[in-house]
């Protein structure tokens, strides 16, 4: 029997994860000599690369000293959090990465402390000690402390730190002292982390995770805690409500190096990804055709935002993209509801527009975002928080923790536009050269608050949030302070024209940009909604006026990025998104139309 060891690396967002699991797998000898691989060949998707974040776990494994370590990198990042806790089902152990200068941050609490519950052996990886003002020392403090409140067992107090810089390739007992690898991680991993207990009798695997092939459809992916697995065999599956199906193992894999081997069978202890059972479920478990037996269900995370989907009706639609119809848009977000476990989908009285629930603004524009870029079009509405009721029917709102790093001066700013929307101030301390604030805030006051901060802190603000439990509505939030400026007709946009408008805000586009009527072309430097002509060209003169717009100076347009466009959009509006465009636009384009329909928007 081969010795296991199943590890998950834990973090929060950007401390180092990924580039941890890559320098591993790059020590361990799986390439040939003549191959070369770049950085972060784990986060292998277009938009995660772009990005540097990971948006869905990867098991990995390596061997070392004739042991196999299955790895599994998880995602940072609070909106995937639901994630990371089903997939330390899958291990005996963690390594919880910390950024030597940030310390701990609101998604290091919250996985460390689902692991601890768990009863999860940690190893604490001080990672980044290479930065300038790292504080090593102070941060294994803070962490041995966090562990303390969150109810660390004594053993699990007892952990082995490791300090070592993830981008520079090593790993050692201590920070001043650098070594030139990473062996002394993977000897305290196989020091620490007890091995995967190989437990006979009949099989049972728990899915907790899945893949998804075009070829094969739908893998599921977990850990075998009894007995074997074997290829061919006719096993049992066992659903919610302790439903029981027939399934058959087509074929077994198990995770080597970056890719997955086709075995036989699959010993206890150890991870795998089985095809062949349809319509599987996550929490299901595999197990013994005759005697089935289930293990506990766990939980897949509750959506906890919303946003409508629409096709583009745009006098624009069409122009770009190659999917543009309802059933387009209707077969593509079924599609991904069977791979994309925390997102749901529900029709609505329309068959133009679907009501698409997720876990954050981030988990909802990577679809967006992979949509576009494969060719679709299509709008979407302001993101509606979810609320909850109690048993005395009192409505309850998502409440987040929000952390933010910002330099002493601009601190005070922050803690305004803060408080405006209902956050509280519990915690401001200074941390190196910066200033630690930490609220709670409503999700609600979240959107749109990020592009506020980093305007106030001139981009130097740091910032992050994560859920923490539902509470008491807390009232009113004032939305976005400014108004729209809309055009008033369609074609090309002048340099005359809104060189004119520039007292009036600040534009979204720029000369030339072609617009239409009822577009959101800028934002008013006052509260109400104004709509302007931007397609006037200057008055001709006796001379031939045309060129003459090349003295004229006008300010460079803002760009959104997709994030800041759905956090920016009104009730009222939508954002139109094709392969090469995103548009803000009024709902009803005409202007009487949309007069006579504000009420719709004003009720909630
Ligand atoms: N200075 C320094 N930078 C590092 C170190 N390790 C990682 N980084 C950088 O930190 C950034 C984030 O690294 P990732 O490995 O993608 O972080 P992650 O924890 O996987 O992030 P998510 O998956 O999004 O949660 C990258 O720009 C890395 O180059 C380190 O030891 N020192
Ligand atoms: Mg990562």
């Amino acid at each position: 029997m081969q010795s296991i060891r199943n590890i998950a690396i834990i973090a929060h967002v950007d401390h180092g994860k990924t580039t941890l699991v890559d320098k591993i797998i790059h020590a361990s000898k799986i390439f040939r000599d003549n191959q070369e691989f770049g950085d972060l060949i784990l986060d292998n998707n277009d938009l995660e690369r772009e990005r540097g974040i990971t948006i869905v776990s990867k098991n990995v494994s390596v061997r070392y000293k004739d042991i196999k370590i299955n790895i599994i990198d998880t995602p940072g990042h609070s909106d995937f959090g639901g994630e990371v806790e089903r997939v330390l089902k899958m291990a005996d152990g963690v390594c919880l990465l910390v950024d030597a200068f940030e310390g701990a941050m609101p998604q290091t609490r919250f996985v460390l402390g689902k692991a601890l519950q768990l009863g999860l052996k940690p190893i604490l990886v001080i990672n980044k000690v290479d930065k300038e003002n790292c504080r090593p020392e102070e941060v294994h403090e803070e962490v041995f402390d966090l562990m303390f409140n969150l109810g660390a067992t004594e053993e699990q107090l007892d952990f082995p730190t490791v300090y070592g810089s993830s981008k520079q390739g090593w790993m050692g007992p201590d920070w001043k002292t650098p070594t030139d690898n990473i062996t002394y991680l993977l000897d305290t991993i196989i020091e620490t982390i007890p091995a995967a207990p190989v437990v006979e009798g009949n099989p049972q695997m728990q899915i907790t995770s899945l893949d998804y092939s075009a070829f094969v459809g739908r893998i599921a992916i977990g850990r075998v805690v009894r007995g074997t697995l074997k290829e061919g065999a006719n096993m049992a599956l066992v659903k919610a409500g302790d439903v029981i199906k027939k399934v058959r193992i087509k074929e077994l894999q198990t995770f080597e190096g970056l890719g997955k081997q086709k075995v036989g069978e699959v010993q206890c202890g150890d991870i795998c990804a089985v095809t062949g059972l349809e319509d599987f479920e996550i929490g299901d478990t595999l197990t013994d055709a005759e005697n089935p037996e289930a293990i506990a269900r766990i939980a897949v995370d509750e959506p906890t935002m919303n946003m409508l989907f629409t096709i583009n009706n745009s006098p624009f639609f069409g122009k770009e993209g190659k999917f543009v119809t309802s059933r387009h848009l209707r077969d593509r977000l079924y599609k991904e509801i069977e791979k994309n476990l925390a997102l749901r989908v529900e029709p609505t009285d329309s068959e133009d527009r679907f009501l698409v629930y997720g876990r954050g603004i981030l988990h909802l524009s990577v679809l967006i975002e992979t949509m576009r870029r494969e060719g679709y079009e299509l709008q979407v509405g302001q993101p509606q928080v979810l609320y909850k009721f109690d048993d005395n029917g009192n409505r309850l709102e998502p409440v987040e923790t929000l952390v933010v790093d910002v330099p002493e001066e601009t601190a005070g700013k922050v803690i305004e536009l803060a408080t405006q929307r209902k956050g509280e101030l519990l915690i401001m301390e200074p941390k190196g050269d910066l200033q630690h604030l930490e609220f709670e805030i409503p999700s609600r006051g979240l959107i749109g608050l990020r592009s506020n901060v980093l305007t106030a802190t001139f981009g130097e603000a740091v910032m992050t949030h994560r859920f923490k439990s539902f509470e008491p509505y807390k009232g009113a939030i004032p939305e976005r302070i400014n108004g729209s400026l809309i055009s008033m007709t369609s074609g090309p946009a002048t340099a005359y024209s809104i060189d004119k408008l520039q007292d009036r805000g600040v534009f979204f586009i720029e000369p030339g940009d072609e617009v239409y009527t009822g577009q959101v072309i800028g934002e008013h430097n006052r509260q109400n909604d104004i709509v302007v002509n931007v397609q006037t060209a200057k008055q001709l003169t006796n001379m031939r006026a045309s060129g003459s717009d090349t003295n004229v100076r006008i300010a460079p347009k803002i760009s959104f990025s997709l994030e800041e466009s759905m956090e920016y959009i009104q009730k009222d509006e939508y954002l139109e998104v094709t392969p090469k465009s995103m548009r803000i636009r009024k709902i009803y384009l005409d202007e009487n139309e949309r007069k006579r329909n504000q009420h719709k928007f004003e009720m909630a």
